[in-house]
C-alpha cells in the first residue's frame, strides 16, 4: 500500500497515527538502531527523515541504515532539494502556506519535481503551516517567514482550507522542532472541523497528555522528534496514546 493510502485508510478507521522525526545530523550508528528498534516495538506508523538545516549531508546514509534495521515506512520531510532520496517510501511535497516566501510556496518544487519523478518517489502534496511556538525555531529562521500567531485559529483554518481547495492531500500544523509551546487544541479543533483531508500536528509535543489532547482535538497524526533524541525510552509510552485514544 502506498503511504498516502495508508494514512487515509487509518483516518477512515479513526486510527490515530504517530510519526517519529529522525534528524540525520543527530541520529546515527547504535543510537539510530536503538531508536528504530523501539519504534518497531511501539508500532510507530512512519519515520519522517529530514530537517531545515542539515550540516553533515548524512541523510542518504541515514535512510539506508533505517531500511536495514526496520520495516517502518520512511517519509522524507525535506528541508531542501538535497534531501530527496529514492530509497525512501515517500516524500512530503511541502508548500509553506503560512509564509509569503515564493520560493517555498512553489520555487523549490520546480527544481525538485523532476528529481522526485526520476527517483520514483511517492510525492504527497502537503500544505505546511507554521504556527508561532513562542520561540524562533530553525524552520522559522531558515524559511524567512512569519508564523501565524497562535491565537489566530481562524487564519490557520482558512489557510488550511485554501490548501485543501488547491488540491493538497495533507495539512501539517507545525510549531517547529523544539517549540516552547506546541500547537494549541483550539487551533487543531478549528482546522480539523474545517478540512476533510488528514491533519498532521507537530513541534514541541513532550507529554502523553498533550499527544492525547491533540488526538481528541482532531489531529490524525502527531510527529515527535526532539523528545526521543533525548529520551528514547519514552517512545513506547507516547506511541501507546493512540491505542488509549480508542479505549476512551
Ligand atoms: C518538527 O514537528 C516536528 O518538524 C517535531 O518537533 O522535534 O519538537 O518534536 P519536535
Amino acid at each position: 500500500m502506498n503511504v498516502y493510502k495508508q494514512i487515509l485508510t487509518n483516518k477512515e478507521k479513526n486510527k490515530k497515527q504517530i510519526a517519529v522525526l529522525i534528524d540525520p545530523d543527530k541520529a546515527a550508528g547504535k543510537e539510530l538502531e536503538l531508536l528504530c528498534a523501539l519504534a518497531q516495538k511501539a508500532e510507530v506508523d512512519f519515520l519522517f527523515v529530514g530537517g531545515s538545516l542539515l550540516t553533515n549531508g548524512n541523510i542518504h546514509h541515514c535512510i539506508k541504515s533505517i531500511k536495514n534495521c526496520c520495516n517502518i515506512p520512511v517519509v522524507i520531510f525535506p528541508g531542501s532539494t538535497m534531501q530527496i532520496d529514492g530509497n525512501a517510501d515517500a516524500i512530503l511535497f511541502l508548500s509553506l502556506l503560512s509564509g509569503r516566501n515564493a520560493d517555498l510556496l512553489i520555487g523549490k518544487h520546480v527544481m525538485a519535481a523532476p528529481i522526485v519523478k526520476e527517483q520514483k518517489l511517492e510525492a504527497i502534496s502537503t500544505g505546511y503551516i507554521l504556527i508561532d511556538g513562542g520561540n524562533i525555531t530553525t524552520v522559522q529562521y531558515i524559511s524567512d517567514t512569519k508564523p501565524i500567531p497562535a491565537d489566530k485559529a481562524d487564519i490557520t483554518a482558512c489557510t488550511a482550507l485554501a490548501g485543501e481547495m488547491l488540491g493538497m492531500k495533507l495539512i501539517f500544523l507545525e510549531a517547529g522542532s523544539g517549540a516552547h509551546i506546541p500547537v494549541n487544541e483550539t487551533t487543531i479543533e478549528k482546522v480539523a472541523q474545517t478540512i476533510n483531508i488528514p491533519l498532521i500536528v507537530g513541534g514541541g509535543i513532550r507529554t502523553p497528555e498533550k499527544a492525547m489532547q491533540n488526538f481528541k482535538a482532531g489531529a490524525d497524526m502527531i510527529v515527535i522528534g526532539n523528545l526521543f533524541e533525548k529520551h528514547p525510552s519514552l517512545l513506547m509510552e507516547m506511541a501507546a496514546t493512540r491505542f488509549e485514544y480508542f479505549s476512551k
